[in-house]
């Protein structure tokens, strides 16, 4: 088996829009009401994904969900369009942040050696807990062989999971097997907190992860409450290496020494808040990155333009280039559209790591696919979305349409 971490990146769908659904999401919050760039939005995550192509990672990705969702809005007796939160959530283009689609266990961590998919139920947020089924669907179909893959049911609804954003992987390299950390936070503060310890614990178990490599740690209640609303905006790991903010971790030492007791060549860099304050990592989003491995072995740090362009941050950066630190490329992304609405570099991919000749060819990126992907965008994605004009009859059919012609482009009319 030729086991690699592939980032599918959810292609931003043609409804992308600032409703300002997410409390506890500052940046999704502050841009409630403005005009969006569905277009703009899809090409900067389109050009995301052939960046990292052309750096030699691998790259697949995940079709947009059909939207608006007129079933739900029906089951929800809202079809009226009469309430506009509700009337929002069925538009909304959320699954594009593909790293709350799923959390993944990789095929050596499991104890049946298959890798292990959990769809997140998403239940926090009423706009996105509509997303699992239609993810559910693509998920079967991406990874439909049962032979190297197990794609499971959502955790019961009691227990809200919000997928990979909250879990993180050490090993020495993709291949062998890995330490697992899931990440949950406590009810009780000024936002919710999305990340339930029990779905966390359900979803381990479901995995067959060994006991001994599955952690279970608690968020620090002030990053959740200065906007923190899921770990990766404060953390991100690469096989042994974790970087973290000072207070991503409610208790952090004692953290820190149970990921060393069960994984002793973890390398754990920590930004103080001296230097980057949580503030400014959150609205810069330096930790939601890609902290990747380059084929020539080189690590690098995959940022959102915001974080390169934030003096503290830059200057944490730059130290870390200048001196002998593990990371050794900075990389800045455009993704703006997305960052508007909360979603960085790491939030808009899911990484999996298996055979890519196990996967479904179809959502495997190459310069061909990109390009048609392009294509369709281009000619089909609206140019702007007035969150007023959500509901409206004529923009449905356009954007339902915009995406028939993606699928048609990328010979998955199944999922239409
Ligand atoms: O769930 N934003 C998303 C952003 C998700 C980011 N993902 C990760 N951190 N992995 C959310 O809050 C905004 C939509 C709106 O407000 O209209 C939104 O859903």
């Amino acid at each position: 088996m030729n086991l690699v971490e592939i980032n599918f990146d959810g292609i931003v769908g043609p409804t992308h829009n600032f409703a300002g659904l997410s409390l506890g999401n500052l940046a999704a919050t502050a841009h409630a009401g403005q005009v969006s760039y569905p277009r703009a939005a899809a090409l900067q995550g389109l050009e995301k994904m052939r960046a990292n192509l052309a750096l030699g990672l691998p790259q697949g990705f995940f079709a947009p969900l059909p939207r608006p969702n007129g079933t739900w809005l029906e089951a929800l007796a809202a079809d009226d369009g009469t309430d506009p939160v509700l009337l929002a959530g069925a538009w909304s283009a959320s699954a594009m942040w593909a790293a709350n689609a799923a959390t993944v266990s990789p095929a050596p961590d499991t104890a049946d050696g298959r890798c292990h998919l959990t769809v997140a139920n998403l239940v926090t947020m009423p706009h996105r807990a509509h997303e699992w089924p239609d993810t559910l669907t693509q998920l079967r179909l991406v990874f439909a062989h049962a032979r190297y893959f197990a794609v499971h049911e959502p955790v019961p609804p009691c227990f809200g999971d919000e997928g990979a954003a909250n879990h993180m992987r050490l090993t020495s390299a993709h291949g062998e097997p890995g330490l697992e950390i899931f990440v949950y936070g406590k009810a009780g503060g000024p936002f919710p907190a999305r990340q339930h310890e029990q779905a966390s614990r359900i979803v381990a178990r479901r995995h067959g992860l060994d006991p001994e490599r599955a952690l279970f740690i608690e968020q620090s209640p002030e990053a959740i409450a200065a906007g923190a609303f899921h770990n990766d905006v404060v953390a991100v790991a690469n096989e042994h290496l974790l970087l973290a903010h000072e207070q991503a971790f409610a208790d952090p030492a004692a953290a820190y020494a149970g990921i060393g007791a069960r994984f002793p060549e973890v390398e754990i860099v920590t930004v103080p808040a001296s230097a980057v304050s949580l503030a400014e990592a959150i609205r810069s989003y330096l930790f939601n990155a890609q902290l990747v491995t380059l084929p020539a072995g080189e690590v690098a740090l995959v940022v959102p333009t915001e974080a390169w362009e934030s003096a503290p941050v830059r200057r944490w950066l730059d130290s870390m280039l200048a001196g002998n630190g593990p990371i050794r490329r900075v990389i800045p992304v455009d993704v703006r559209q997305s960052m508007a609405n909360g979603g960085g570099p790491a939030c808009l991919r899911l990484r999996v790591v298996a055979d890519p000749a196990t996967i479904d060819p179809r959502f495997l990126l190459t310069d061909d696919k990109a390009l048609r992907i392009e294509r369709a965008i281009a000619a089909t994605w609206p140019e702007t979305i007035d969150p007023q004009e959500l509901g409206s009859r004529q923009l449905a059919d356009r954007v339902r349409a915009a995406r028939l012609a993606l699928l048609e482009a990328l010979d998955l009319g199944e999922l239409a």
